[in-house]
């Protein structure tokens, strides 16, 4: 396609503001969807992705477009995630188009990562058409929202289109739009040279790579280089997704699609890298992305110790397709051997295991979620630490430093105070506030690992469901950490230790032990459960002896039905692991962290 018809366009909004609907009406008008393919959120294609209802990996489609004076064009389009996890998948599209369509929800508003995903495209130099969706829902307000967006954003809405993404109200006079007013891509060189978009393993085509190319052509059979490991390839297939499998001989400058060259493992293919003919010796590499960075750790455990190759295998097979995702031996004491996994965030972590479970049918446990922590021992030596467990001797440590985010939250300004009580709770320090129309932007400095366990679930529940946030990790310093350990029957449990700030141990210590005594069964001896600091115990419940007959409220005869309900009753225990005497359901280190504020 003359590169003077092309348009590449990200389509970037908070979470749930309509981006994927949008997508399906665009898929729809331009006729890359037939009847029998039709299903909403058509690029939502992971099985999470459609029962959750989000998007959780950009994806990409190309699409012909004839305007109303028939002009014909060729749409790339990028669908990208909103949930804040994700947001590396945003950066990456941005940098594979020219114009970015932003999608603000016009029953709602700005909210957080509108705002961090608007400014990444700023950033880029992208060209930003602002839409105002869900027009359909009797709640819209088109024109608040408008000034909303010129007032936070600071870009112009005269020309806002209103559509509803649902009923496809408008997305016509969108499409005229977009072909008008986004700019088409930019060529100088002849020579080829192509962005790495991203990578990942398809059951059916193997290791597939979507590239832009920016400069010449890429053609099939064509020998490549990637730059940044010298890696070469004989390009054996190419075609581009609308949203099917289409394939080509080329793909010429401006244009996005997917190459296969018998690539071996993801793990060669750098997202950000270039792409350059093999011979060519003058070519200079584009910059590059930041790598995405886990920045969540926990441990994950198979439940039967007989499942554990099962589940190396797993990770395997997994890291194939999130290259975000990273996972290391680990053994605990309490826990057998393991793995001590990286994610991006909480949802990320969610989404994996679920996966895990459910794709690799595995029973798990999963133990609270931390952040990396840094070590300067006495002789200034600089340790790691993701896991509580590698935490030197209190002697041994200089200081402890701890990562701290820089984060957005925008409420509407009823419940500021509470939403203020709560991040200094969390230890935050306020940076800046700014209230409009009744809606505040707050910035906030927050330490990660306040706000790993429940912060959003709790920022949710303070505002009404009202409150939106938005984060990034932006340094470590010091902090007055102390690990804090747990001991049920008086063994210490390291799965459930946990690295925490001085001042707040002992309401965590305590809040803790309340809700393992919850989680943790009765059994038929008593329990205690205590919290302590380096062998201080500062906290203390205890489980009180009972014994669960489950057969005692059936009289007398029937048989069968005892052993079934004794039946039902072991099976309950397959969930549970032995700790010395004391059974412990899986769910619990994961949850025991989750502290509500009612405790
Ligand atoms: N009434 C109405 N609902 C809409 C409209 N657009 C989207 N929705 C609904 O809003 C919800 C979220 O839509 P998605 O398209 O999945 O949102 P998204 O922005 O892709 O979400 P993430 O990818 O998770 O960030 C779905 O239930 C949609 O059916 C609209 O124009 N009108
Ligand atoms: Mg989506």
């Amino acid at each position: 396609m003359e590169i003077s018809k092309i348009r590449n366009f990200s389509i970037i909004a908070h979470i749930d503001h309509g981006k994927s609907t949008l997508a399906d009406r665009i898929i729809e008008i331009c006729g890359g969807m037939d009847d029998r393919t039709k299903k909403d959120q058509v690029l939502d294609s992971m099985e999470i992705e459609r029962e959750r209802g989000i998007t959780i990996k950009a994806q990409t489609v190309r699409l012909n477009y004839k305007n109303k004076k028939g002009d014909e064009y060729q749409l790339n389009i990028l669908d990208t995630p909103g949930h804040v996890d994700f947001s590396y998948e945003v950066s990456r599209s941005l940098s594979a188009c020219e114009g970015s369509v932003l999608v603000v929800d016009s029953t709602q508003g700005v909210e957080a990562q509108t705002l961090a995903n608007a400014y990444q495209a700023i950033d880029v130099n992208h060209e930003i058409l602002p839409v105002l969706n869900k027009a359909d829902l009797p709640a819209s307000e088109p024109e608040r929202v408008k000034e909303d967006i010129e007032q936070t954003i600071g870009i112009d809405t005269s020309e806002a289109h209103l559509v509803s993404a649902k009923t496809g109200l408008g997305v016509e006079d969108l499409l005229d739009q977009i072909v008008e007013k986004l700019p088409s891509p930019n060529t100088n060189e002849k020579n080829l040279k192509a962005l790495l978009v991203d990578s990942w393993y398809d059951n059916y085509l193997g290791v597939t790579v979507l590239v832009r190319v920016l400069d010449g052509v890429m053609k099939k059979g064509m020998k490549v280089k990637f730059l940044s490991n010298n890696q070469q390839y004989n390009i054996d297939r190419i075609g581009y997704f609308t949203p099917e499998i289409n394939y080509c001989d080329e793909l010429g400058p401006g244009e996005i699609g997917f190459i296969n060259a018998s690539i071996k493992s993801v793990a060669d293919c750098k997202v950000g890298d270039t792409i350059a003919e093999l011979n060519d010796e003058k070519i200079k590499p584009l910059p590059g992305f930041k790598p995405s960075l886990p920045v969540v750790f926990c441990g994950i455990y198979p439940v039967d110790t007989s499942d554990y190759e099962r589940l190396k295998e797993s990770f395997e097979k997994l890291a194939l397709n999130d290259s975000s995702f990273t996972y290391e031996n680990e053994t605990s004491a309490a826990l057998g051997y393991g793995f001590r996994c990286g994610f991006l965030g909480l949802l990320h972590l969610e989404v994996t295991t679920e996966r895990l479970r459910r794709e690799f049918d595995l029973d798990l446990i999963t133990t609270a979620p931390g952040v990396v922590y840094k070590v300067i021992d006495r002789n200034k030596n600089e340790i790691v630490i993701r896991n509580p467990s590698e935490l030197p001797d209190p002697a041994e440590i200089d200081k402890i430093l701890e990562p701290w985010v820089k984060s957005t939250i925008i409420v509407p300004q009823d419940y500021l105070g509470t939403v203020i009580t709560l991040c200094i709770e969390k230890r935050g320090k306020q940076k800046n506030l700014n209230i409009q129309n009744n809606r505040a932007i707050l910035e906030m400095e927050l330490p990660l690992n306040e706000i790993v366990i429940d912060f959003y679930d709790k920022l949710k529940s303070y505002s009404k469901g009202y409150a939106s946030f938005d984060y990034q990790v932006y340094d470590y310093f010091e902090g007055d950490l102390v690990k804090l350990n747990i001991l049920v029957n008086s063994e210490t449990v390291d799965a459930f230790s946990n690295i925490v700030h001085k001042t707040r141990a002992e309401t965590i210590g305590r809040r803790i032990c309340n809700k393992l005594k919850d989680l943790i069964p009765r059994q038929n001896f008593q329990i205690p459960i205590q919290a302590a600091i380096y062998g201080k115990i500062i906290a203390r419940e205890t489980i009180k002896a009972f014994r669960k007959d489950v057969t005692a409220k059936l009289y007398g005869g029937d048989v069968s039905r005892k052993k079934k309900l004794l039946e039902k009753q072991k099976k309950g225990k397959k969930r549970m692991k032995q700790f010395g005497n004391v059974e412990i359901p899986q769910t619990a280190f994961f949850e025991a962290l989750k502290i509500g504020d009612q405790d």
